[in-house]
C-alpha cells in the first residue's frame, strides 16, 4: 500500500497548519478579593475565563476601556480579547483588586 504514508503526511500537516488558528481560553481568578494570577497573557481572539470564588460581585474593569465584565458572586463569565495590548484592569468595587493582561497580537 504505498499511498498510505502519503495520507498520514497529509494528515499531520493538516493538523499543523489548523493548530496555530485555535484560540485558547485563559483563566482568571477571583478569590478573597485577589485577582489570580495577577499576570496573564492571551493572544488576540482568545478567550478570558473569569471565575468568581468570591461571594462577592467584582468586575474586571480596564482601564483603557477595552473591556468592563461584570462578575457575579460564585460564577463564572467569559468574553474574547480583540485588540492588542498590555491592559491594566481592577474591579470597580474594590479597587485595591488589580492585576495586569497582556494581550498579543
Ligand atoms: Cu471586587
Amino acid at each position: 500500500m504505498p499511498e498510505r504514508p502519503l495520507i498520514i503526511a497529509a494528515t499531520i500537516a493538516a493538523i499543523t497548519v489548523a493548530a496555530p488558528a485555535r484560540a485558547a481560553t485563559i483563566q482568571i481568578t477571583t478569590s478573597n478579593l485577589v485577582f489570580s494570577p495577577t499576570e496573564a497573557t492571551a493572544k488576540v481572539g482568545d478567550t478570558v475565563e473569569l471565575v468568581n470564588k468570591d461571594v462577592l460581585v467584582h468586575t474586571a474593569t480596564a482601564r483603557n476601556g477595552d473591556f468592563d465584565v461584570n462578575m457575579p458572586a460564585k460564577k463564572t463569565v467569559s468574553f474574547v480579547v480583540k485588540k492588542p495590548g498590555m491592559v491594566e484592569y481592577y474591579c470597580r468595587f474594590h479597587p485595591n483588586m488589580k492585576a495586569t493582561l497582556k494581550i498579543e497580537p
